[in-house]
């Protein structure tokens, strides 16, 4: 009956913290979990490894017992490199670089590596080329949410979609009874990439709730009173504990029974 993976890791935020991340994968729980889920927002820190960070993340893509979800960070940076590319094509106009700090860092460390590997693409291969279409192949092929046993997983917080999800999503169908679903654009970014969690609109009713029975784990919520802690509300767990925001914060990751839904342990890195 249920088929699904029964220890569950879910992994919070990362930002470009390729130090507590590279902790996270070479840890013990790591090894011994049946399949991992990470929350989002891979990129964007202060004045960390983006580009480390994303190697690591791309690895971990190509595993059938790892499922990685979109982030808002994701989607501006997929979107910037997917018009960037397009205007290297003579396809786009350039795109509009983002004004805060974090985001530009990534853009500039990408260049960096740009600099750094233009030599090889006389030869036909282009290293820059072939990461910056990685990342957005990758974001393309990530959905927005998970349902594993009693356990949803999103970056930004619970949608009623979430509990009429049926279909298999073609990267995570070799796992059995891993759900996603793709939502309609409009119903995205609001809810699930935690755009409007903090005021949600009325049509978003579940949004602060978990279905009965369900726990929802996100993450992407820094910014809220009791930072440094994961917190849980009427079901909803927020495992965002500032990791790669500034100051030395935790990589948090909650070991889950997916049988039930619950957190059997949390773990930092
Ligand atoms: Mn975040």
């Amino acid at each position: 009956m249920s088929n699904h993976p029964k220890r569950v890791l879910c992994i919070a935020d990362i930002h470009g913290n390729k130090e507590r991340l590279k902790k996270l994968l070479a840890s013990e729980v790591y090894a011994s979990v049946d399949h991992r889920v990470y929350l989002g927002d891979y990129l964007d820190g202060c004045d960390n490894d983006s580009i480390g960070t994303a190697e690591l993340i791309l690895k971990e893509a190509k595993r059938a017992d790892v499922t990685l979800l979109r982030g808002n960070h994701e989607r501006d940076q997929a979107a910037f490199l997917k018009q960037f590319m397009d205007h290297q094509a003579g396809k786009a106009a350039a795109p509009k670089a983002p004004k805060k700090k974090s985001r530009l860092d990534t853009l500039l460390q990408l260049h960096q590596f740009w600099n750094n590997t233009r030599d090889h693409a006389a030869d036909g291969h282009d290293p820059f080329r072939t990461l910056v279409l990685a990342i957005i192949n990758a974001y393309d092929a990530s959905p927005y949410f998970v349902r594993i046993g009693k356990a949803f997983f999103a970056h930004g917080g619970y949608h009623p979609a979430m509990m009429r999800a049926r279909s298999y999503h073609e990267r995570t169908e070799l796992v059995k009874g891993v759900y996603t679903c793709e939502l309609r654009e409009a119903e995205v970014p609001h809810v699930l990439l935690g755009i409007r969690l903090l005021r949600p609109a009325a049509r978003y009713d579940g949004l602060r709730t978990a279905p009965k029975g369900y726990k929802v784990y996100v993450g992407h919520h820094y910014g809220r009173a009791n930072r440094n802690t994961p917190w849980e509300e009427s079901g909803i767990t927020c495992l965002d504990t500032g990791c790669g925001k500034g100051a030395d914060l935790p990589l948090t990751a909650a070991e889950i029974d997916a049988t039930t839904g619950e957190v059997i342990a949390l773990h930092t890195f």
